[in-house]
């Protein structure tokens, strides 16, 4: 099948909130603009496009299409039209518009599951697999060859089957902040994962699929293997017939402090819920802080046997989020002191971020600790670095064409760091009440949803031409044409205009859960808008 022509009116696809910015980017034209109602065909706005621009990273001159003026009007289907081409896109305004994107998103991370049958039904399709990697996972790179340890569960990283720790903390940690900050929003979608806990919120359920199989991470030492995974990245078959032996690969530092700041936040958070699990949470991030403090240099796995994802880059970062939640936890006077230590060694809060670099995460607890004992110098340093880091965001959006919040960066999985730039987003909005920064998250929904040099969704199953052929084993593997839902692909990468649909692209064209989790809290900050 063809590629879908790019429109030259370029918007958000799954729609725009009442109340809120709304602006598509519209390529080499100008003149006027108009907003049509569908139910009546009322024309309920009518605005000039700014003068075109010349946008940096993709050459084009792009014109933006502002009609935030027409502030609350009732919920339904509109159009643009373009007054100098007649061009005309539909797009909906509504306000629980991102419920159905949480909820595919928050979905999609089920339909990683491994270890279990798997099912799950999007526009009359269903996408299933039986049970996959049973006997996770040989244990002949930990000492014992021949022996098999419990390591089945959690969910597949991305588009190959592999389990890597550091790549869950990126993820996991994201989720959990969501759920701090947004979870009486997240508890009222009807989220249908599947009830293994009954007792639990369906999000938290869903998380403990992945907790559950990361505390089968943790050896009797406190250290935490890095990965479990398969010499090389299989064929592109269903996860149930993927029969490649998996080992479980050594531990490394950064997989131990990874998990140290996962299972300090799940002791806090499973504890309204499930007393029990929540103190075996704090039990293993005890045990393995106590390794950290133990072992304080860096050390990395032993994988030069597996040629699949390294997720390999230094601990410090990684150190600086468990002392963090460790300390969050538990109040241990130990890890505050490191925590600080590493904080004022390292107190920027960060633009651009993902796995590599958690650091973030570990500020973000520190500054909204209500916890007593910080030194207040560090606090205000912290706050301040945030803000900066959050006008810096909302600077690069206001300066590109297609409102991207990232700019002119591009790299593996940067729609991923797109959305977890919502993060640092929301954490400046609740320091200030200024609205700039919640909009800025919509920007980046706006832009990975369709407001692009491509005018395509870059998550599969949502909105209009989302991506068809994603790189994902389980899409290519299964009798359906559809790709799996709910989906967000890696992006453009290293240029503005390099991204292609096609399932060979894993540069480009992956999904992975750090990228989906990420989605799932930017979503997850829409979900109730205005906020009370
Ligand atoms: O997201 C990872 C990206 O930052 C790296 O540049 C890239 C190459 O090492 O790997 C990406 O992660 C992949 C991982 O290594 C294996 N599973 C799929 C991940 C997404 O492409
Ligand atoms: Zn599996």
């Amino acid at each position: 099948a063809a590629e879908p022509v790019t429109p030259g009116i370029r918007l958000n696809t799954v729609g725009y909130l009442p109340g809120r910015p709304m602006a598509a980017s519209v390529a080499k034209q100008s003149g006027t603009f108009q907003i049509r109602r569908l139910d009546d065909g009322a024309i309920v706005w009518e605005g000039e496009l700014s003068p075109p621009r010349l946008n940096a990273d993709t050459g084009e001159q792009l014109s933006a299409a502002d009609f935030s003026a027409l502030g609350t009007p009732p919920a339904g289907d509109y159009e643009l039209i373009v007054a100098e081409s007649g061009e005309r896109v539909r797009f909906r305004i509504a306000s629980d518009l991102y419920r159905e994107p949480f909820r595919l998103a928050t979905q999609a991370m089920s339909l990683w599951r491994c270890g279990t049958p798997v099912h799950g039904e999007h526009a009359g399709e269903h996408f299933e697999h039986g049970p996959c990697h049973m006997d996770d996972a040989l244990l002949d790179f930990v000492g014992e060859p021949g022996r098999r340890g419990p390591m089945t569960g959690g969910w597949h990283d991305a588009g190959d089957y592999n389990k890597y720790v550091v790549n869950a903390g990126a993820t996991v940690g994201v989720m959990f902040r969501a759920w701090s900050d947004f979870g009486p929003a997240i508890e009222r979608v009807n989220l249908g994962v599947p009830q293994t806990t009954p007792r639990l919120p369906g999000f938290l359920a869903e998380l403990k699929w992945e907790l559950d199989w990361l505390r089968s991470m943790q050896a009797a030492d406190g250290s935490v293997y890095h990965k479990v995974s398969a010499k090389g990245f299989g064929g592109m078959v269903a996860s149930d017939k993927d029969a490649d032996p998996r080992f479980v690969v050594p531990w490394s530092s950064a997989a131990t402090a990874d998990f140290t700041a996962m299972m300090a936040q799940a002791a806090r958070i499973y504890a309204p819920y499930d007393a029990q699990f929540a103190a075996e949470c704090r039990d293993a991030a005890q045990r393995s802080f106590a390794f950290l403090q133990a072992h304080p240099e860096e050390h990395k796995a032993e994988q030069a046997a597996f040629q699949t994802g390294g997720y390999d880059a230094p601990d410090d970062d990684d150190r600086l989020w468990a002392a963090a939640e460790w300390w969050e936890t538990s109040g241990d006077a130990a890890a505050l002191a490191e925590l600080e230590e590493r904080i004022a060694a390292t107190p920027n809060v960060d633009v651009d971020w993902d796995w590599q670099n958690l650091k973030n995460l570990g500020l973000l607890t520190f500054l909204f600790s209500e916890r007593q004992g910080r030194d207040q110098r560090l606090v205000d340093q912290v706050r301040k670095s945030l803000l900066a880091a959050a006008d810096r965001i909302v600077a690069s959006s206001r300066a590109h064409g297609y409102a991207r919040p990232l700019g002119t960066t591009y790299y593996w999985g940067c729609n991923g760091t797109v959305a977890r730039q919502s993060l640092v987003l929301e954490a400046a909005y609740r320091q200030t009440g200024d609205d700039a920064y919640r909009d800025t998250i919509l920007d980046g929904l706006n832009h990975l949803l369709g407001r692009n040099y491509f005018g395509r969704s870059f998550v599969t199953g949502l909105g209009e031409r989302p991506p068809l052929h994603p790189h994902d084993r389980q899409s290519a593997g299964d009798s359906v044409a559809q790709p799996w839902p709910g989906y967000l692909v890696g992006g453009a990468n290293p240029r503005a205009s390099d991204w292609s649909d096609r399932m060979e692209d894993y540069r480009t064209n992956e999904i992975a859960i750090n990228w989906n989790g990420a989605l799932i809290y930017a979503l997850a900050s829409q979900l109730e808008s205005p906020r009370e």
